[in-house]
């Protein structure tokens, strides 16, 4: 069969019904008229299919068959960027080597590492807009260009560009705009134009030399300095070795990646971030849906990074708002082999095909009859994403690096707009669809108004909160039995995420004295020891193992049943349920493989959505693995740990030594009455009264038991330092009497409480959990709504070693209740009182 195909235009073939301005969008409106696939003829015989209906771009992506293509323009960008790895080709050593070095660090587990400097420049971009005048209004896409490019600068390697200080744009951005947009028109004309524009080719040339000698200036900076500890990007390339040749980046290489991280890592969050906010300006529903999602989650004067994973609705907005208006608007692939298309249309090795995103995001067969209209309620449910009709980040290996990074970035930046600017349409802004190599809404401006004038105040506290350095607080606790058995930790990881995770177990474990090493699982084919404990955290790849887990996966498959007995392991899943069909495969076959040819499952499989909420999941999984591995390996804790001086001393007394005084008022606190109206005191009307409260003897024998204290009956408080007024020191006092009347032992435990709980914890499990609850959100609905006292913690958590006399410390006096006595003559002869 023939594919479809516009007129010709004799030599030229179809390139005339080419916009040069605007090749995708033309292209799209081709794809109206002739459908889902269709073919365009270029000079000298060259052809590209344009795929857009989700049918056709499921067969299409796919690594096997199809590799990404420098076609439409990229090729040109080249002069630029190189062989970095946007424009590398797959089979060039050094795209492999780069992806290998740099995917570590585009992990969501990086992330928190940008956080802080993230919000750094969006502080910049709040800063300013607080301070225009009402009448001003903003240029959206600039201001969002300025961003991004300063936090690419920054994350990327550590520079300012200062874009906000500046009216004209950097240098080097009107040279990348420039030079991008030279080779995006490059590659819709004939090559003997291109040959004769000699100054757009001057430009050209000179546009990128003023980017190299930025650039170059970085690495040169860089290199003169030493290292200073930074942890960017930059610092990453210039010391990082490939782990599967064992060789680094080059110069020029590293000079290539900079530029392509400079390109790629701004323009297409800058489109994403101006679309995202017209598409709200003009959907009231959906902004008043973001402003209660940014009102009740972004409750701190600066975002945290938890707080910006919160941002659920804004990232289904952004979600939606790259449906529509995917930045990045086309990919292209070819055939590596001939082969048939829809099992009709036959092509060739190497044939070019381009995937045209905007029409496949609206591809009404994948997304129902409302495809045109914006509905970030779309994406409420990864499950039910048609993934195949969405592609925003492109595909497969080649797909985009930096989409953690963007979408934590464009989440972050929306929240603190919306947090602290009312967006106003003052033009009624009509969309113009501008294309460069990416897309953007043309002319479009703002005006905000402040919804509070805290931003303003200098005095304000800035400091950032963020969990960049993950408390990794040492215990000093000793775990018993390990008898020198050894960890061997096994990671299967293309995007760096199952690698960090692997590395963080293995520090725990050796942090706690346990022998562990980290490896690939390709690395230890074969070599599962039988004398310890194997944990293998593993992604799948659309279905696949990542590439260091390839071989191990086949080979696993050759195993005879019983060979690896003697062989304890538990796998962990990271994976994406973005990739439903495919979610959790790698991980789930290699735990039933495992337990198949013979090794034993020490603690169930676990597994974590990158969509959803990974973090969370993960610290569940860790928590039980430690549980469950300490049981297994009958590990014991033995704590250990220096614990605070407790400023009160308790001294425990045989019955007969002395008599002892109960019930004795406190002294201390002689202006309080513990009353009973049967003793004929009087009172004045409006006289105060206080009442002791007292704790019921379940509550009292619940302490005694949870501290083994039977038998000990009387004791003498002694205070070395601190006060306590509410005790009676230094004489002897029944137990009893301290629990029953001195100690509110009901009240919701506070988060101090909860701290130091978990420093006496010598258990890890318990220890997490613990350090977990104290966490906002969840303290406020597992310990205050639930009214959980330390009391309940401590018989929940039987592992805190909590002393008793830390505990008496740490719990709060028993306060009086005042009561105001009432009128003399509606007292009855109880003594009548109002609260
Ligand atoms: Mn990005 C590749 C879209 C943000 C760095 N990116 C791609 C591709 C798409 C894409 C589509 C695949 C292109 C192709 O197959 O030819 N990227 C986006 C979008 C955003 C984005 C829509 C923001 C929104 N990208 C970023 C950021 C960075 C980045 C931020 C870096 C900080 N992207 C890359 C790199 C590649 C890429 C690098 C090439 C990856 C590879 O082929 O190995």
């Amino acid at each position: 069969m023939r594919l479809p195909q516009p007129k010709t235009f004799g030599p030229l073939g179809n390139v005339p019904l080419i916009d040069k301005d605007a090749p995708t969008l033309s292209l799209c409106k081709l794809a109206e008229e002739y459908g889902p696939i269709f073919r365009m003829e270029f000079f000298g015989g060259f052809s590209t299919i344009f795929l857009s209906g989700h049918e056709w771009v499921a067969e299409v992506c796919n690594d096997s068959n199809f590799d990404k293509s420098l076609a439409g323009g990229l090729h040109f960008v080249r002069a630029f960027a190189g062989d970095g790895l946007f424009t590398g080709k797959t089979p060039e050593p050094n795209w492999q080597k780069a992806h290998n070095i740099l995917v570590p660090s585009f992990s969501q587990q990086a992330m928190k590492g940008y956080h802080s400097m993230m919000v750094d420049i969006a502080l910049q971009l709040v800063q300013k807009w607080a301070r225009l005048d009402k009448n001003e209004s903003i240029d959206v896409p600039d201001n969002m260009t300025r961003l991004t490019l300063d936090t690419i600068g920054l994350c990327g390697f550590n520079y300012r560009f200062n874009s906000f200080y500046q009216e004209s744009h950097n240098p080097f951005i009107l040279s990348m705009v420039n030079a991008l947009d030279e080779a995006m028109h490059q590659s819709v004309r004939l090559p003997i134009q291109n040959k004769l524009l000699l100054s757009k080719k001057r430009q050209f040339e000179s546009d990128i030399q003023s980017m190299f000698s930025l650039v170059d200036k970085l690495i040169k900076e860089r290199r003169e300095n030493g290292d200073q500890g930074e942890t960017d990007l930059l610092a990453r390339m210039l010391s990082a070795k490939d782990p599967q040749t064992g060789e680094q980046l080059d110069d020029e290489n590293i000079r290539y990646q900079i530029i392509t991280f400079l390109i790629a890592g701004h323009e297409t969050t800058s489109g994403l971030l101006s679309f995202a906010l017209y598409l709200m300006l003009k959907d009231p529903d959906v902004m008043k849906k973001a402003y209660e999602e940014v009102d009740s989650t972004l409750t701190s004067h600066l975002p945290s990074y938890e707080q910006v994973t919160k941002l659920k609705y804004i990232r289904m907005i952004l979600n939606e708002a790259l449906r529509l208006y995917p930045t990045a608007p086309q990919f292209t692939l070819f055939a590596k082999e001939d082969t048939v298309l829809g099992g009709k249309y036959p092509i060739k090795k190497r044939q070019n095909v381009a995937i045209l995103l905007p029409q496949l995001h609206r591809d009404k067969n994948a997304w129902g009859e409302d495809a045109e209209e914006f509905r970030p309620e779309r994406f409420e449910d990864p499950k039910k994403v048609p993934h195949d009709a969405y592609k925003p980040f492109g595909n497969g290996q080649r797909a985009c690096i930096g989409m953690q990074f963007a979408l934590h970035e464009a989440t972050l930046v929306l929240g603190m707009i919306l947090q602290h600017f009312e967006l106003i349409d003052h033009t009624n802004y009509e969309l113009k669809i501008k294309q460069t190599m990416t897309l953007k809404p043309g002319d479009f401006t703002m005006r905000v108004k402040l919804r509070d004038k805290k931003i303003l105040d200098p005095f304000a506290t800035t400091t950032v909160t963020s969990s960049a350095k993950p408390k990794q607080q040492a215990q000093s606790g000793k775990l018993i039995g390990v008898n020198n058995r050894p960890l061997l930790v096994l990671y299967g990881s293309n995007m760096g995420t199952a690698e960090g995770i692997a590395r963080e177990v293995a520090d725990v474990a050796s942090l706690h004295g346990i022998r562990s090493e980290v490896a690939t699982l390709d690395d230890k084919i074969d070599q599962l020891p039988t004398d310890g404990a194997v944990i293998i955290v593993t992604s799948s790849y659309n279905g696949k193992p990542p590439k260091n887990a390839r071989k191990f996966v086949k080979w696993l498959d050759t195993v005879e049943p019983g060979q690896l007995k003697g062989v304890q392991y538990a796998v962990f899943g990271a994976g994406d349920r973005n990739w439903a069909n495919t979610y959790q495969n790698v991980p789930s076959l290699i735990d039933e493989q495992l337990a198949l040819k013979g090794a034993t499952r020490f603690s169930v499989r676990g597994e974590a959505d990158a969509s959803g909420e990974f973090e969370k999941q993960l610290k569940a999984w860790k928590m039980r693995l430690w549980e469950e591995a300490l049981q297994a390996f009958e590990l014991k804790w033995e704590s250990d740990e220096k614990q605070p001086d407790s400023g009160l001393i308790i001294e425990y007394i045989s019955n007969q030594e002395k008599t002892v005084e109960d019930n004795t008022l406190n002294p201390n606190l002689h202006e309080v009455l513990n009353i009973s109206t049967s003793e004929g005191i009087e009172f004045q009307e409006g006289d105060k009264i206080g009442v002791f409260p007292s704790n019921s003897p379940e509550l009292v024998n619940r302490v005694i038991k949870r501290f083994k204290l039977e038998g000990k009956e009387q004791v003498i408080l002694k205070a070395s330092a601190g006060t306590f007024g509410h005790f009676i020191l230094d004489r002897p006092v029944t137990l009893k009497d301290i629990l029953k009347n001195r100690v509110n032992l009901q009240q919701p435990a506070t988060r101090k409480q909860l701290q130091e709980l978990a420093v006496y914890t010598v258990c890890p499990p318990h220890k997490f959990e613990l350090e977990a609850i104290m966490e906002e959100g969840i303290y406020e609905n597992r310990v205050l709504e639930k009214q959980l006292s330390m009391l309940d913690l401590l018989e929940k958590y039987e592992a805190c070693e909590l002393p008793f006399e830390r505990f008496l410390e740490l719990v709060p006096p028993l306060k009086p209740t005042y009561y105001s006595v009432a009128p003399a003559k509606q007292t009855s002869d109880t003594g009548s009182v109002f609260v």
